[in-house]
């Protein structure tokens, strides 16, 4: 069972680079982290968000939660930094 859970919108599928949850879902894929996905509706209107911002403080996603609960949300470009430094805030197992 992943701990690891990987909050990203629902718009996924469509797999580009200039999906901010589709670029972590791929390096964490890269780096070998077991993951769970939690997707959240696109968009301002969607109650999912709300969610998000009880959890985050922000409306945005990607979203981490790491394996200790730790919640980690940064631009997407500085959580993949981490990520492959190894500097997350949290453990990823
Ligand atoms: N600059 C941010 C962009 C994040 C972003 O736009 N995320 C999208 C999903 S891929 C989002 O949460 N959109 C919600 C909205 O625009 O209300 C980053 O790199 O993390």
């Amino acid at each position: 069972m992943p701990k690891v859970k990987l909050h990203r919108c629902s718009y996924t599928f469509l797999h580009v680079n200039a999906d901010a949850c589709w670029r972590l879902q791929k390096a964490l894929d890269a780096e070998g982290v077991d993951y769970e996905v939690v997707t959240h509706g696109f968009g301002k209107s969607d109650k999912s968000r709300a969610e998000i911002i009880k959890m985050s403080g922000q409306k945005y996603v990607p979203v981490l939660e790491l394996a200790d609960g730790t919640v980690y949300r940064e631009e997407t470009d500085d959580m993949i930094a981490k990520l492959k430094a190894g500097t997350l805030p949290g453990p990823t197992a």
